[in-house]
């Protein structure tokens, strides 16, 4: 699997059959992008994807720019609100949309709370203070510099909280509230990537993983992520 953005992969112009004016997603191609596709999907959300990729010049553009001056993807748009940062969309898309769909939903200040830790966790150790310190000066070292120290830190960081998440997957078929829901999103989109840098991962989180991997959302996910077209 690869999970590093490649533009040729593009294949045609428009990009989802159910495409609609209300909800619009750009980005693709990354872990980030990944998960308000496959909330949106999860949810049923019918939405316009506008399949930009980073270092390609399309989240420099002007017409980007005046949209998002942080010049990142993903980014959302619908009729009340223009947003930036994966999982704030996602958690804006399950608001609004999750009721009713079995998708889990926290409804109190402790489901919330116990919710938050789970993403807060696995976004913070393992997206942004690992897999993001690997890419930027593995992959991305011609940008950021390399540094060999830090990407091997960031390797053996991923495992000791690889650890704590196999201990709780021992008794949790799901991260929170015995059912699939945001912080699986944020956590499998982790995992995902550590694969794709060939890290080594407990034989629970791959079955954790690969049993999620089956729901059709991730699947169609996946295919308009990282395989979708240009507009
Ligand atoms: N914290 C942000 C990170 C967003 C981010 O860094 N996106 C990268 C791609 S993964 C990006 O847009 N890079 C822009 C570029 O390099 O052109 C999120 O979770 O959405």
């Amino acid at each position: 699997m690869n999970l590093i953005f490649d533009p040729s992969k593009r294949t045609g112009n428009s990009v989802m059959a159910t495409a609609c004016e209300e909800t619009t997603i750009w980005g693709a191609g990354t872990t980030r992008t990944f998960r308000p596709i496959w909330t949106a999907e999860e949810l049923g959300v019918r939405y316009n994807h506008r399949p930009i990729g980073p270092r390609t010049g399309e989240t420099t553009t002007d017409e980007y720019t005046r949209l998002n001056r942080k010049q990142k993807i993903p980014f959302l748009k619908d009729a009340s609100l223009d947003l930036s940062e994966s999982v704030a969309i996602c958690r804006y898309l399950v608001g609004k949309h999750a009721a009713g769909t079995g998708f889990y939903v926290p409804d109190s200040p402790e489901t919330r709370a116990r919710e938050d830790e789970w993403i807060c966790y696995t976004y913070g150790e393992l997206d942004e203070t690992s897999l993001y310190v690997i890419r930027r000066h593995e992959d991305l070292k011609a940008i950021y510099g390399e540094a060999p120290t830090a990407v091997d830190s960031a390797k053996a960081y991923v495992a000791r909280h690889f650890a704590v998440i196999e201990k709780h997957l021992d008794s949790n078929a799901y991260l929170v509230g015995g059912q699939f829901g945001l912080a699986d999103i944020v956590l499998i989109s982790c995992l995902d990537w550590a694969v794709s840098y060939r890290i080594e991962m407990p034989a629970a989180l791959h079955e954790y993983r690969e049993r999620i991997r089956r729901r059709p959302a991730y699947q169609r996910a996946f295919k308009t992520n990282y395989q979708s077209t240009k507009r």
